[in-house]
């Protein structure tokens, strides 16, 4: 009798927390799916549509038992969360553990074992669901940092898949990494993955730092040697494995970066919507055309950087540098996480400092500051980049910002000035930006003022320099070149089994 596990149908499976559609539910309780489009959505529906593929996530409603489906010609597989490890897993320890903790504790991480716990039980239900649904030899992608223990149980489930993890938040120095309680599983459970990506270069390097601290193998470059202890692992998986300098049999693990982009196309598209251009004109108008406007848009999330940029724009105020007739701020920022009690804060606060700026400096015709705290459809989103005169990124630490890259692509009038911080991944690739210091509220004060007076001819030669970037590496690009790396393996697979 085989002992071997079943295996089920399709070829490309991806995995993230959430699913790429939304359940609905209306007033009435009826309940219907609705496509979330987010950019990772985009770069692999097309893959996924000809490859077979399945995506296995959470629907983002608690208790939710629903069945498979098809829907716009990919394969759903919800996995189901009850509303406690809603609570423990995803607002726990995901959000308030790991995400603080790889943003370099901007907020203090909370560790709780109770949060762990349910972190390794909801992660061996998605490297189940990922195995009863993977055709042999198929491929894997696990996605993000709520998932880093799928690859080692899904390997362990099923040695002949290969594959892939993809973390889009940054990876701690190890100084800071070493805080976690369950640092070793966790680099443990990557080191499931056969190619494990990064935004950042830096990102891969403190993740083999880590590796070599705490399990001592060997890294070169960026390859990882995992020494293989049971032999039945090599059975399964002839490819990859090798004898390394001490003798040792091993399988070797890529961890390297593959900077995330946007779909850019679909932004230059939006922006040259006639409709687009009217309502970004409508804006300024609604605004009392000042001369210049200055954009922020992110999640509300301490991450981000709000708190300091209003730091600096509400002192320019104060020095006269600026004035509110002349300059106008909008800052966007869509609701998040809002049952995590530091996000709660976060609000209090960022509100606090957004009243307190419009009080002093707002006139009846002008506001300083036009604050919406709620989520607007991406063509406002478009119409707002198109709007802006100087786009503000100052993360404090951020995975990449597709925010900075959005606005880059909607600007195909080759104008706007983008104020970068040098913290967020996006700064490794868009070097033609204003990078900036967002701890250095002078250094900042001093960008925004650079970009106010920055004449039309270096306007147009930054932007279009910063352009050619993100037109060059879109979405599809990412995806295509971490599936590559991934198909490298399957190929060399395949070879082994028929030699
Ligand atoms: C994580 C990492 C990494 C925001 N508000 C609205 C809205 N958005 C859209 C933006 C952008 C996306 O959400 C936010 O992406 P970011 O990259 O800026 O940040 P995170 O959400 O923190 O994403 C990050 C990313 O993963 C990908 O790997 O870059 O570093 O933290 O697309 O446009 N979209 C609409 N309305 C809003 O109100 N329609």
């Amino acid at each position: 009798m085989s002992s071997k596990p079943s295996t089920g149908q399709y070829d490309l499976v991806v995995v993230s927390n959430r699913l790429p559609v939304d359940k609905v539910i209306a007033d009435d309780g009826s309940e219907s799916w609705r496509g979330s489009p987010g950019g990772l959505v985009t770069a692999l529906e097309p893959i996924m549509r000809a490859s077979e593929g399945a995506w296995v996530g959470w629907a983002g409603v608690p208790d939710d038992r629903s069945e498979p489906f098809e829907h716009d010609g990919i394969s759903i597989v919800p996995v189901a969360l009850s509303a406690e490890e809603v609570e423990l897993y995803y607002e726990g320890f995901s959000n308030d553990t790991l995400w603080p903790l790889y943003h370099d504790v901007i907020a203090p991480p909370t560790y709780h074992r109770d949060w762990w716990d349910s972190y390794l039980e909801v992660n061996q239900r998605f490297a189940d669901s990922a195995a009863a649904n993977a055709a042999q030899g198929a491929t894997v992608w696990v996605q993000d940092y709520q998932l880093q223990l799928v690859p080692k149980m899904l390997r362990e489930i099923r040695p002949d898949l290969v594959i892939g993890f993809f973390n889009h938040i940054p990876f701690p120095a190890y100084g800071i990494f070493s805080q976690l309680p369950w640092r070793t599983q966790i680099i443990e459970g990557l080191l499931g993955a056969d190619v494990i990506g990064f935004q950042r270069v830096a990102d891969a390097g403190n993740f083999s730092r880590a590796v070599r601290r705490l399990l001592g193998f060997t890294t070169k470059g960026t390859t990882i040697e995992v020494p293989i202890e049971d032999a039945a692992e090599v059975d399964g998986r002839p490819h990859r494995t090798r004898v390394s300098r001490r003798g040792q049999q091993v399988r070797t693990v890529t961890a390297r970066a593959f900077p995330i982009s946007i779909d850019t196309e679909s932004f230059i598209e939006l922006a040259h919507r006639p409709d687009i251009q009217a309502r970004a004109a409508e804006i300024r108008h609604e605004l009392g055309d000042p001369d210049v406007v200055m954009l922020g848009v992110d999640r509300l999330d301490y991450t981000k950087g709000i708190g300091h940029r209003l730091k600096a724009y509400g002192e320019l105020l104060e020095d006269g540098k600026i004035d509110v007739g002349h300059a106008s701020l909008i800052q966007v920022a869509s609701p998040s996480r809002e049952r995590v009690k530091t996000y709660m804060q976060l609000r209090d606060e960022i509100e606090l400092t957004v009243g307190r700026i419009n009080g002093d400096f707002s006139t009846i015709s002008h506001s300083a500051i036009s604050y919406l705290h709620q989520g607007r459809p991406r063509e406002e989103m478009a119409a707002l980049y198109l709007a802006a005169d100087i786009m503000l990124v100052t993360a404090l630490r951020d995975g990449m910002n597709l925010v900075a890259k959005e606005y880059v692509a909607s600007r195909f009038d080759n104008d706007g000035v983008l104020v970068l911080s040098e913290f967020a991944g996006a700064a490794d690739e868009l070097k033609q930006a204003l990078l900036v210091n967002p701890h250095d509220i002078e250094g900042l004060k001093e960008a925004i003022v650079r970009a106010i007076a920055m004449p039309q001819s270096e306007r147009s030669r930054r932007m279009r320099a910063l352009r050619k970037r993100v037109i060059e590496y879109d979405v599809a690009r990412w995806s295509k070149s971490f599936l590559d790396e991934l198909a490298a393996l399957t190929h060399a697979q395949s070879a082994n089994e028929a030699s």
